[in-house]
Formats: structure tokens, C-alpha cells, sequence
């Protein structure tokens, strides 16, 4: 299980001043505790925080201080694809786009972009649309996606391909056809593409959160989910994703199985 953590995002209050400020500490703090927590990828989404105008120069300052403290892959996080390419241009870490959706425009971009810069590239199974009810509708969706990777060439291993999780108190029904749709992904090449979710969006406004997270973790795992843009830094959470690993036997048992997958 890749671990992305999700907590440098302009949604936070400390890293929304850290962008007003340009003041490093909070981003590079967080970049740290992520990583010892278990995180083998960071998600740097700058948010609402900064205006339109100045997101671009804001992910390359995200990128920049990420990269003094952490070697971890950059998971680049925004619906702008310029702001995408001027944290792509400053990276020297490795690099995934978060993300593209299945409409024809946005794939143009997002594929050459990502074979370009030798990065991964999560594709969201939506259109303009939206998110679609069940699982065959976002099937055909992660079809178009497995299609755009043979065409523009990115390694289907680099492809993540997310079925998009919504709050179990507003979209509950979401989440067995989201977990088919995981499974059925797998089928769709040879080999396969990987798949991703932001599982903190399962919880959002519910109680018991990381109950929810974790709980909602294991299912995926059991459908093939390969990663996750999650909350990184709560020990239930990355328990939850070792016991799993080994139980589904990806990785051999070991009498230290929990601090191993900490360390690895
Ligand atoms: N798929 C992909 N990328 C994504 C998402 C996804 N990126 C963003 C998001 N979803 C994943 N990241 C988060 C980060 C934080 C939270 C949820 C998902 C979260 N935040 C608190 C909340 O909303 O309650 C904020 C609390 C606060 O403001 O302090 O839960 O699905 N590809």
C-alpha cells in the first residue's frame, strides 16, 4: 500500500499561512511527520488559500521546501495543469500529477505531460459531469483512461486510476460500487493499471473518522486499491494497512510486521 499523505493542503490552516507567509517551517514539519508515520509520497495541494493568479509560483514554493527536507515522490495536486507543470518544472524529486479526468481535453494534456516528466498520473473516473452513480458508469470512464495511456504512451504501471470516494453521510450508496469498480479496474490490461483514493474524503463531517478511514481502507485493499491520498500520521490508519498487507500476503509475515511496514 502506497501511503500519499494529504496533510500539506491549503484546506489546513497552519499550511494556508505557511503559503500567505512563504514561511517554510509548518509544510517542512509536516513533510517530516508524514514521512515517519509511513507516507511514501506527499500530496502538495496549495488550495484555496492563494489567489488564481499566484497558485502556480505557490506549488513551485511547495515543491522547493518539500524537496529540502524529504526525498519522498511529489504528488502534485490541482485541477490547473499549468499550475501542475510549474511544480513538474521545479521537481527533482519523483513526480505524480494529481490529476486529470476522462474528458477528451483535459486527457491531451495530462498524458504527454506526465510521459514528459517521467511522472505518474492519476486519472479520476468523471467527466464535466461528474462523479458517476455506479460502478459500470465508472468503469467506462477508467476504460477511456487505460486507452489514453496505450495512445500517449505512459507505462500502465504509472497510470493510477481513481474511482472517487464521497462521505458516507451524503453519498453512502457510493461506496460498494466504488469498491466493484476497484476490482473490475484490474481486469481491464495486462498490466495492469494501479489504482488510488482519497480515503479521508469517506469520513468528511461523519464521526469516528479514522474508524471509518481505516474500515474503509481494508475493504479497498481487498479489492486491489494499491494507494492512498490519506491521513498518514494516525497510527490506526497505517496499522490497519500493515495487517492487511500481510493478511492478503503482498508482504511475507514477520513478528515485526507494523514497524516494518513503518521503515520499509
Ligand atoms: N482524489 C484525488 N485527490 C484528492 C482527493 C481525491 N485530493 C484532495 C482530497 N481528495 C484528498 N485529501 C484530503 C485532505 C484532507 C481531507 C480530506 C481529503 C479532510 N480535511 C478536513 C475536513 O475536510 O474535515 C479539514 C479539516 C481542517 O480544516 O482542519 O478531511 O479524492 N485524486
Amino acid at each position: 500500500m502506497l501511503i500519499i499523505g494529504e496533510r500539506i493542503n491549503g484546506m489546513f490552516t497552519d499550511i494556508k499561512e505557511a503559503l500567505q507567509n512563504r514561511d517554510p517551517k509548518a509544510v517542512q514539519e509536516w513533510a517530516k511527520k508524514q514521512e515517519e508515520g509511513g507516507a511514501r509520497a506527499l500530496d502538495l495541494n496549495v488550495g484555496p488559500a492563494v489567489p488564481a493568479a499566484e497558485r502556480a509560483a505557490a506549488m513551485q514554493w511547495l515543491v522547493e521546501v518539500t524537496q529540502e527536507v524529504s526525498g519522498l515522490m511529489l504528488c502534485l495536486d490541482s485541477t490547473n495543469f499549468d499550475v501542475i507543470e510549474a511544480g513538474l518544472k521545479v521537481c527533482k524529486n519523483p513526480a505524480m500529477i494529481n490529476s486529470t479526468n476522462a474528458e477528451r481535453e483535459k486527457v491531451e494534456r495530462a498524458f504527454p505531460l506526465a510521459v514528459q516528466y517521467g511522472a505518474k498520473l492519476i486519472g479520476l473516473t468523471m467527466d464535466r459531469k461528474g462523479i458517476p452513480k455506479d460502478a459500470d458508469s465508472r468503469l467506462a470512464f477508467a476504460m477511456e483512461l487505460v486507452a489514453a495511456a496505450d495512445e500517449f504512451g505512459l507505462p500502465m504501471e504509472d497510470l493510477y486510476i481513481d474511482p472517487l470516494i464521497l462521505p458516507a453521510n451524503v453519498g453512502q450508496d457510493h461506496g460498494p460500487e466504488v469498491l466493484k469498480t476497484l476490482q473490475q479496474i484490474k481486469l481491464l490490461a495486462n498490466p495492469a493499471p494501479k489504482t488510488v483514493l482519497g480515503l479521508s474524503n469517506v469520513s468528511q463531517g461523519c464521526q469516528d473518522r479514522s474508524l471509518l478511514n481505516r474500515t474503509f481502507l481494508a475493504l479497498g485493499m481487498a479489492c486491489g486499491l494499491d494507494a492512498v491520498i490519506a491521513d498518514a500520521c494516525d497510527p490506526l490508519l497505517t496499522e490497519t494497512a500493515a495487517a492487511a498487507e500481510v493478511l492478503l500476503n503482498q508482504t511475507i509475515y514477520c513478528d515485526s510486521y507494523v514497524k516494518m511496514f513503518r521503515t520499509r
